[in-house]
């Protein structure tokens, strides 16, 4: 079997962590092998990237210094990890890919083509076969975060443009992109996860739970 490659995406808030837990649970009740990442970070490099972009102290950083950032720690993973990954796993979720970068610094920071010139580049040439966006509203999403960072931070306009754009992203690529209502209570948002999954990769239906 291929490795397939499943990205989550979504507001802040809305719940990748939490069902990105439980998918991988669930794949590994079935016996696959799964391996998780996230963005930034899972790299060294990354999660000192990570700390620069979170930190609410960095106020002057600017949406270029940004984009590069985010560009920096994803190239980082992925010939760190990601490319031996697909050599050894199953299934390889990431929370957070390129389309985060799309919508945060490309639709909503106003970034626009160099942000699609640059995901392309700095991508490496590798495409999710599934991503699922995890679909709240903006004020759904930021109440569930406790301590917010730089991002989390930011106005709630710019939030409302971040769902805006993830919609938009999901009618252009509608084979790759999937829309889960996540505003229901967890137990729900992780059925809709697992149906849309088996929906996409059939034979995960095949195989039994092996263990719980
Ligand atoms: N970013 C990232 C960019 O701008 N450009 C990029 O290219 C990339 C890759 C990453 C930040 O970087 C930005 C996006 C982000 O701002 P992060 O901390 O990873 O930072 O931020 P998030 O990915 O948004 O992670 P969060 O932890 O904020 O949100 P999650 O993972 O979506 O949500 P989760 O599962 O941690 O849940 C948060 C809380 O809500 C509760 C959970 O129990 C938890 O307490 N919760 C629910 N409560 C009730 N009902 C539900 N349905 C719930 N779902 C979750």
């Amino acid at each position: 079997m291929r490795t397939k490659f499943i990205t989550f995406e979504g507001l802040e808030g809305s719940g990748k962590s939490s069902v990105i837990n439980f998918l991988e649970k669930l794949l590994k009740a079935k016996g696959f092998s799964v391996v998780v990442f996230r963005e930034p970070g899972s790299t060294a490099v990354g999660e000192k990237i990570r700390q620069i972009l979170l930190d609410k102290a960095n106020k002057k950083l600017s949406r270029h210094t940004e984009l590069l950032l985010y560009l920096a720690a994803r190239t980082q993973l992925i010939e760190e990890k990601l490319m031996g990954a697909f050599k050894k796993y199953d299934f390889i979720i990431c929370d957070r890919f390129f389309d985060s970068t799309l919508v945060y610094q490309g639709y909503a920071l106003g970034l626009g083509a160099i942000v699609e010139k640059s995901v392309q580049m700095f991508s490496l040439g590798i495409t999710p076969d599934l991503t699922l966006v995890l679909d709240v509203s903006a004020r759904e999403g930021l109440k569930r975060i406790k301590n917010k960072d730089r991002i989390e931070s930011r106005p709630i306009d710019f939030h409302n443009k971040l769902r805006k754009g993830y919609l938009a992203l999901a009618k252009k690529y509608p084979d790759r992109i999937k829309v889960i209502n996540a505003q229901a209570n967890l137990e729900e948002i992780y059925k809709r996860t697992e149906k849309a999954l088996v929906n996409k990769f059939k034979f995960i239906r095949l195989r039994p739970l092996l263990r719980h």
